[in-house]
C-alpha cells in the first residue's frame, strides 16, 4: 500500500498530528478532559481522516512507532497543560488498537514516556473498544492491571456495538464506559436506543463505573442524555476536535 510508505515520513514531518476534543461535564460549560484524535494532512491526498488510516497502520508493522508517536505527543501536551494551567485537574484520553496491547514493550513504553513527563495519576486515560476488551479479554485484563497500577483511567470504547456481558465488565479494571455514537444520534426517538441507553447507564452504576455519551450533536440529545444522569458528554454539539486542548475560548 502507498499510504504505508508514507506513514513513517509523515509522523517525521509533522503531517499526521494530533487534534483534542473536549468532554464535558456536569455542566455544558464545563471541561476537563481532552479525547485525542489523529489526523493526516497528506500532502497529495489531502486531509485523511484515522478510519482511512489507522485501519493500514495496524495491518502493517507500523503500529508500535505510531502508538508510541501518540503517546508520546498526549505525554508533552499534558506536561504543557499542566505548567500553563497550574492547580487545574484535567485529563486526555487516547485510543489504544489491538496490536498495541499485544505487544510486549507497550507497558515499558507507557511507563517510561509517564516518568519522562512527570505524569500524574488521573491525567492520562486510555480507551480500548469494547470488541477488544472482550475477545481479547485474558491479555486485556493482565495489562489493563498493569495500567491501573500506573495509575491510568481506562476507558470502554464503543460500547454497546460489542457483545461484553455483566461479569465480563466487572472483571475488568476499567473505570468508564463511552457509549457508541450509533446510539445517541435518534434519541430520544428511537425508543429500541432510548432503552439500550437507559440499561446501560443502570449497569454502569451497579458496578460504579462513569458513563460517556458520545456524538452528542443537538441540545435536545443532550437535555434528554442529563435527565438520564449520564456523567459526561462528547459532540458536536459542545465542541468540535481542535488542534489546542482548548474549550469555548
Ligand atoms: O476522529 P474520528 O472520529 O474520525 O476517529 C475515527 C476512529 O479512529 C475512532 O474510532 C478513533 O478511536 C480512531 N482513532 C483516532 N485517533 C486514533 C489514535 O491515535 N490511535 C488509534 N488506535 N485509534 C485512533
Ligand atoms: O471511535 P471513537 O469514539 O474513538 O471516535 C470518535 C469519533 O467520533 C472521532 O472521529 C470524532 O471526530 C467523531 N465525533 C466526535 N463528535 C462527534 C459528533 O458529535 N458527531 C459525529 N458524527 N461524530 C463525532
Ligand atoms: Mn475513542
Ligand atoms: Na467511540
Amino acid at each position: 500500500h502507498t499510504l504505508e510508505t508514507d506513514i513513517h515520513q509523515a509522523l517525521k514531518n509533522d503531517d499526521i498530528k494530533l487534534v483534542y476534543q473536549p468532554i464535558v461535564t456536569f455542566s455544558e460549560n464545563n471541561c476537563n478532559g481532552w479525547e485525542a484524535l489523529a489526523r493526516w494532512q497528506h500532502p497529495k491526498r489531502g486531509l485523511l481522516m484515522p478510519d482511512t488510516f489507522i485501519p493500514i497502520i495496524e495491518q502493517s508493522s507500523l503500529m508500535p512507532e505510531f502508538g508510541y508517536w501518540v503517546f508520546e505527543r498526549v505525554c508533552q501536551t499534558i506536561q504543557q497543560h499542566h505548567t500553563s494551567h497550574s492547580g487545574q485537574s484535567f485529563y486526555i484520553s487516547a485510543n489504544l488498537s489491538v496490536s498495541q496491547l499485544k505487544d510486549r514493550r507497550f507497558i515499558d513504553n507507557i511507563s517510561r514516556l509517564i516518568n519522562q513527563y512527570a505524569i500524574k495519576p488521573g491525567m492520562l486515560e486510555l480507551e480500548i473498544t469494547e470488541s477488544i476488551a472482550m475477545y481479547e479479554s485474558k491479555q486485556a485484563a493482565d495489562i489493563l492491571n498493569q495500567l491501573k497500577l500506573m495509575g491510568i483511567r481506562i476507558a470502554i470504547d464503543d460500547f454497546g456495538t460489542g457483545y461484553s456481558s455483566f461479569t465480563q465488565l466487572k472483571q475488568l479494571p476499567i473505570d468508564k464506559i463511552k457509549i457508541d455514537q450509533s446510539f445517541i444520534e435518534d434519541v430520544p426517538n428511537n425508543t429500541e436506543h432510548t432503552a439500550m441507553i437507559k440499561s446501560i447507564i443502570a449497569m454502569a452504576r451497579a458496578i460504579q463505573l462513569d458513563v460517556v455519551a458520545e456524538g452528542v450533536e443537538t441540545r435536545s440529545q443532550y437535555e434528554f442524555l442529563q435527565s438520564l444522569d449520564c456523567d459526561f458528554y462528547q459532540g458536536f454539539y459542545f465542541a468540535k476536535p481542535s488542534s489546542q486542548l482548548r474549550f469555548k475560548s
